[in-house]
């Protein structure tokens, strides 16, 4: 643990990295504003998440210190794009993954310098902190790590040179053999950049905190299934996407504090939320740091997200790994497996997507599904058509918003959002009748 640095220090430190200081002041500003109007207008929130508010804020400085100082003593990272790179395999080598998706709309304009307008505004906003010289964290790693999930990351891999993690798109016997073998690879490239061999003893021990820190997030799920859930889904949310960029154990310190205060609420009757509301799922993209826009929208027009079955959700933590194997083989190929089950559009067909949408819904006794698609994704956006014509064969009423990561149109989504849950509690009470 390094000690906390004062704001000059910072600004030294953003210096020393190349950064443009100027840009990254109104980065941070834009960020500190956003995120008093998405969080902190909630009158109930447990007092532990002003841990993950810190985490939240820290991450363009504090943690960047610390991965300075992990690096300064001889540590090696990669940074990383997507929930497919198995962080069991770079933690036993003793490597950092360091999640690199941006989630800021102010950063998005400056990809326009390499990149087309009509893509991801995900992919632009990470490549505008970078083109603009905000981003920390651009020199702190030996390379940048992509997957060949969507054409818009898979081209952006081509042009910045980026080397790529190859995913199937298929989920055949074949395609798993495939993808073992790019797991075995990514293993002896992580051990080659690190010098560290992987042995049945450390692998087994990244395991384990991996499996610890997955536990956290499952436990904190499990609440949202209350009648009463003791925590929000835009709170929820900000635990998902602090716990990507987090260190894992001091993840694991404040989430085991987080659930202690949990539990008291929950004997206590204390709900996040002032009335019952509309319990629903958050379904669709990922919602990385910075945005919650759709979150925020949901939840003030008394929406309640009591799941989200995203990678910035349920999709990045439901999964365990066996913790009693013995070889480096069978843990492997355990991680492979665990990783294949990851149900991103990216696989057709992906109806493993669809079975677990379903199972959520009635473990978490949602009434509605909320569908948010970020504007150019075709994998989801094509995708939401069977998934919400599924959703409609079981009764189950969903709203798809298509949006980006601009504040513009944030009341716009609001307005059909109140109108949502007007129309699903007509029906509730049609249904009392
Ligand atoms: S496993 S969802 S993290 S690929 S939103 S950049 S897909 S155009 S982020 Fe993802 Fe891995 Fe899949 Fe999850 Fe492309 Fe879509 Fe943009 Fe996306």
């Amino acid at each position: 643990m390094i000690k906390r640095l004062t704001h000059s220090e910072l600004r030294e430190m953003w210096s020393d990295l190349g950064m443009n200081l100027e840009l990254h002041d109104q980065l941070l500003e834009s960020n500190s504003r956003l995120f008093k109007k998405t969080h902190l207008w909630q009158k109930k929130r447990p007092a532990a998440m002003a841990l993950f508010d810190r985490a939240l804020h820290d991450s363009h400085g504090q943690r960047v210190a610390e991965i300075l100082d992990y690096r300064n003593s001889g540590g090696k990272s990669v940074g990383t794009f997507c929930i497919y790179v198995p962080d069991e395999i770079a933690l036993a080598a003793n490597v950092l993954t360091i999640p690199l998706c941006g989630g800021s709309g102010w950063s998005v304009s400056y990809a326009d310098k390499m990149l087309p307008r009509d893509i991801c505004p995900l992919v632009r906003s990470t490549f505008g902190m970078a083109l603009s010289g905000t981003c920390p964290y651009k020199t702190l790693k030996e390379y940048p790590l992509g997957e060949t999930t969507c054409d818009a990351k898979k081209k952006t891999w081509d042009l910045f040179g980026i080397p790529a993690m190859e995913v199937p798109q298929k989920k055949n016997k074949e395609d798993k053999v495939l993808w073992i073998s790019e797991v075995k690879k990514f293993m002896g490239d992580m051990e080659k950049i690190s010098e560290v061999r992987v042995t049945a003893e450390n692998l087994r021990e990244s395991i384990k905190r991996c499996n610890r820190k997955r536990a956290v997030l499952q436990k904190i799920s499990e609440y949202r299934k209350l009648r009463k859930p003791p925590i929000s889904g835009l709170d929820a949310l900000l635990i998902s996407q602090v716990a990507l960029n987090m260190d894992i154990d001091s993840f694991i310190n404040a989430g085991n504090e987080l659930l202690a205060e949990l539990k008291a609420r929950v004997d206590k009757g204390i709900s996040a939320y002032d009335n019952d509301g509309v319990r629903v799922l958050f379904a669709g993209t990922p919602s990385p740091m910075g945005y919650a826009k759709v979150h925020w929208a949901a939840e003030t027009s008394g929406l309640q997200i009591v799941a989200d079955e995203s990678c910035t959700g349920i999709r990045y933590y439901r999964d365990q790994i066996p913790e009693n194997l013995d070889t480096v083989d069978e843990m492997v190929e355990a991680i492979a497996e665990r990783y294949f089950k990851i149900d991103c559009p990216c696989f057709s067909p992906n109806k493993e997507r669809f079975d677990n949408i379903s199972s959520i819904i009635e473990e978490f006794q949602a009434e509605a599904v909320v569908h948010n698609i970020l504007q150019f994704c075709h994998g989801f956006n094509v995708e939401a058509g069977a998934l919400d014509k599924m959703l409609k064969d079981n009764d189950i009423l969903s709203l798809k918003t298509v949006c980006d990561y601009s504040e513009e149109d944030g009341e716009q989504i609001k307005v059909r959002m109140e109108a949502f849950r007007e129309i699903i509690e007509g029906n509730r009470n049609q249904e009392t009748e």
